[in-house]
């Protein structure tokens, strides 16, 4: 081997570039590649790799929700925690979780596939350290950035609050309107206001329910208030936002994994890392007693990498140790994402 290639402040396998330019390039090869192999049964013609072209679009998949289809992926780290309420220091998650990626092979043999997704890592974001509403606005405008490059965000962070930002960075080109946001955690963060808070690591799913998305589909759930649940028995919420606790995903995963595999809208997923069992994930902003399993959640991301994504968030680790098991298991649904899609 020439070059030491352990950098580990950017994901491992992640592209070599210099610059945008170099990324643009990549991507419509990427694009030009998959679409040539979607187009090829019905059109042959090899001069034609205008990738935008709506009648090179197969009109009969239905599935295929958008005629610019992402297929490439960008890596951005979130490190911010201001609104921490229990445990502080997921700022340092998303340099951890690049860290742990470098433990990995590139063939993943869990599922027997090696991780060959094209992907860029492009570090981590301007945080204002205590001011959410601004560290969201520089969120969006970044995502909205990804927008332009055809490029689907994963987001490393940082707290919960940041999937926000995300989203409303993904709403300027995808109508929310048909997305399904499935929603690993332990908490349902659908209070209102927390601390007298609106924009926070508590009330993120409630901001994200407001710019109303298809259905809401929590997973793992097992802590929430009163006021939380009664929201979500209202006769208008029961519709669009659908809980598994805890107890029936580790209980009856056939019937969550059978309710994912019926999902024909493209998909949003956030990952707390909460949602495991601290004996898996300790070092968690708010780690909550009996949760999920790391095959569970194996199981579950194989469904869901099989549908169209249109983005990702892993949130909420919480540690400055290097190699420290939780960042490895957080890094490793990170890569297991990467691998599968
Ligand atoms: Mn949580």
């Amino acid at each position: 081997m020439l070059f030491n290639t352990y950098e580990p402040w950017k994901f491992a396998f992640s592209q070599e570039v210099n610059n945008l330019d170099e990324v643009k390039d990549i991507v419509n090869n990427n694009n030009n590649r998959d679409n040539n192999k979607d187009n090829n049964n019905k059109d042959n013609d090899k001069d034609n790799n205008n990738y935008n072209n709506k009648d090179n679009n197969n009109k009969d998949n239905t599935t295929n929700f958008n005629e610019n289809n992402n297929k490439s992926w960008g890596i951005v780290g979130v490190p911010f925690d201001s609104t921490s309420s229990y445990g502080t220091g997921s700022r340092y998650g998303s340099i951890a979780i690049r860290e742990a990626s470098f433990g990995f092979e590139k063939y993943n043999y869990n599922f027997k596939k090696e991780l060959n997704s094209i992907f860029f890592d492009f570090g981590d974001l301007n945080v204002v350290y205590g001011n959410c509403k601004q560290t969201l606005k520089n969120l969006e405008e970044t995502v909205n950035e990804l927008n332009q490059l055809n490029i689907n965000p994963i987001i490393l962070g940082g707290e919960h609050s940041i999937s926000l930002g995300v989203l409303k960075g993904l709403s300027n080109k995808y109508n929310l309107n048909n997305v399904v946001i499935i929603h690993f955690d332990a908490h349902m963060d659908m209070v209102d206001t927390y601390q007298g808070e609106s924009f926070s690591h508590a009330t993120v799913l409630r901001r994200i329910h407001e710019l109303n998305p298809k259905e809401i589909i929590q997973i793992g759930i097992r802590s929430a208030s009163l006021q939380e649940v009664d929201f979500l028995n209202s006769k208008e919420n029961k519709e669009n936002i659908t809980v598994f606790s805890s107890k029936e995903t580790n209980n009856n995963l056939e019937n969550i994994k059978k309710y994912i595999s019926s999902i024909n809208n493209p998909i949003y997923l956030s990952i707390d890392l909460d949602v495991f069992d601290p004996a898996y994930m300790g070092d968690v902003g708010n780690p909550m007693p009996n949760g999920l399993s790391p095959s569970i959640l194996e199981e579950l991301m194989e469904i869901i990498t099989q549908k169209e994504l249109i983005g990702f968030d892993v949130v909420e680790l919480s540690t400055k140790t290097l190699g420290n098991p939780s960042a490895v298991l957080a890094s490793k649904l990170v890569y297991d994402f990467l691998t599968l899609i």
